[in-house]
């Protein structure tokens, strides 16, 4: 394996052990502090653990980490297998695919959502396996991992992903970086533990590592049950907020996945950032339920906002006073984000273009503007009313490659808007002609090459996945199907053969 070394930023390595219960012990022991703490602003604990009906239900929480048990009776029917980076490439294979043979992940996944022990108790997990038996692995396994969240996840639903590890920034760091700006630019909240300290367990500064480093990022250092900041936690400017991530005296019990017990009813102790990240994962899972539609950065900026200030004691000065607080009223309304996923379909004069929903900032879209640019001015502008995906540009000159911006609108007003896609040559496909798949300028987002055509249009086109070409073989409307990478759910984007 080339690259480098990756770490799960796990305290428990630290301790010698994770300590894990007794097979005999079928559930976790006493009231969970960490839930106790986050429901109320300032100590003592009360013992109360509820937040009320909000459950994360209908949000999805990718945790990339060292798979999910599946089956724990924390999470049993709502995990569901993503991507499994290590069993695909048969670095580190588990039965089934994406299950957990180190116990980081299971435990991650019941804190963000695990029906009592964690925060929205009826999400769905989405298992995205990057990491070894030994909580271990390397950038190149965590890219595709990444990757894979941002082909998967729903456009215009907010979903979260949970990142408890971190690699330094010198490590090839800045890669994963840019695949987690890229991940929260397309709608997804990504929470990142701050890390455990360096080698010698020594706290540093959390804009060191990656992804810690990612403004957009909610980074999470964690404290102890007496709100004292935890002696591993990293510090500083880079770090949002913190959460309870426990020490020696009072360690966070979650779910557990071991080999060697092999159980459903497993729990663990663990200590770490690790497992602060997860509870503020669960929190903005409990906010997307409450509007599906909010955008990154309402529900990152809102978590900040709300985070209980000046209650932490022994922080450097440039780490911020912020505790997770579950304050659970409805965000203000924003402007809708970017749209994304735009595609074009050129045709004889002509451009057809479609695009994912944007997030629409918590109040519904009422129009999307379409603007079509030729040597970077706007030439032209088309609107599409309402949940409307699609227009058509006629009487455009064959031969020329435009531009294409969309701005969606809401009752706030007009969001910013999409990144310029420029389109291919316009121009039609004709009888006869063999065209390369690039150029028809179909897609411009995470998709795989491997082309099919719809049977009704077989006798009309063909394609070679070998040569990435279309052939078209008479006039009529072709119809080519386009797989995504993660779900392979087919896209179908008809041509016209003249
Ligand atoms: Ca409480
Ligand atoms: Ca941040």
């Amino acid at each position: 394996m080339k690259g480098k070394r990756w770490t799960a930023l796990c305290v428990g390595a630290l301790l010698g052990a994770v300590i894990t219960q007794s097979s005999a012990q079928s559930a976790p022991v006493g009231v969970s502090w960490h839930l106790d703490r986050i429901n109320q602003q300032a100590l003592p604990l009360d013992g109360v653990v509820d937040h009320g009906p909000l459950t994360g239900s209908g949000i999805d929480i990718y945790i990339v980490d060292t798979g999910v048990r599946a089956t724990h009776e924390q999470l049993v029917n709502r995990v569901f297998a993503g991507l499994d980076v290590r069993t695909t490439d048969g670095s580190s294979v588990v039965d089934p695919p994406g299950s957990d043979c180190d116990g980081h992940g299971t435990h991650v996944a019941g804190l963000a959502a695990g029906s009592t022990v964690g925060v929205a108790t009826q999400a769905r997990i989405i298992s995205v396996r990057v990491l070894d038996c030994n909580g271990s692995g390397e950038v190149p396994d965590v890219v595709p991992g990444l990757r894979w969240v941002r082909a998967h996840h729903r456009s215009g639903v907010a979903a979260i992903a949970n990142l408890s590890f971190g690699v330094d920034l010198g490590d090839d760091g800045a890669t994963i970086d840019e695949e987690v700006r890229a991940l929260i630019n397309e709608g997804v909240v990504v929470t990142v533990a701050a890390g455990n300290g360096d080698d010698s367990g020594k706290p540093y500064d959390a804009c060191k590592i990656a992804p810690g480093d990612v403004a957009g990022a909610l980074t999470v250092g964690a404290v102890s049950v007496s709100d004292a900041v935890a002696y591993y936690s990293n510090d500083g400017a880079c770090i949002d907020l913190y959460a309870p991530g426990g020490d020696r005296s009072r360690m966070i019990e979650s779910s557990w996945s071991s080999p060697e017990k092999n159980s459903d009813s497993e729990y663990g102790f663990d200590v770490g950032t690790s497992m602060a990240s997860p509870l503020v994962a669960g929190y903005a899972a409990l906010l997307a339920q409450q509007q599906p539609g909010l955008c990154v950065a309402s529900i990152a900026n809102a978590i900040v906002a709300r985070a209980t200030p000046g209650v932490i004691t022994g922080l450097t000065a440039t780490s911020p006073n912020k505790m997770l607080f579950l304050e659970l009223s409805p965000i203000a309304a924003t402007a809708p984000g970017r749209a994304s996923h735009i595609s074009v379909t050129t045709d004889y004069r002509s451009l057809v273009v479609n695009w994912d929903p944007p997030c629409d900032g918590g109040s519904a879209i009422t129009s999307s503007t379409v603007s079509l640019l030729l040597n970077g001015k706007v030439i032209r502008k088309m609107t599409a009313d309402g949940t409307k995906r699609s227009v058509r540009f006629e009487g455009l000159q064959n031969g020329t490659k435009y531009k294409i911006q969309i701005a969606a609108t809401n009752e706030i007003g007009a969001g910013k808007k999409s990144f310029a896609v420029t389109t291919m040559k316009v121009r039609s496909v004709v009888r006869g002609q063999s065209v390369k798949f690039d150029d028809l300028g179909f897609i411009h987002g995470p998709w795989t090459t491997e082309w099919s055509v719809d049977t009704s249009s077989r006798s009309i086109c063909k394609v070679k996945n070998s040569t990435k070409r279309l052939i078209a073989l008479k006039r009529g409307t072709c119809r080519v199907l386009l797989r995504a990478i993660a779900d392979q759910k087919p896209v179908l984007h008809r041509i016209r053969i003249n």
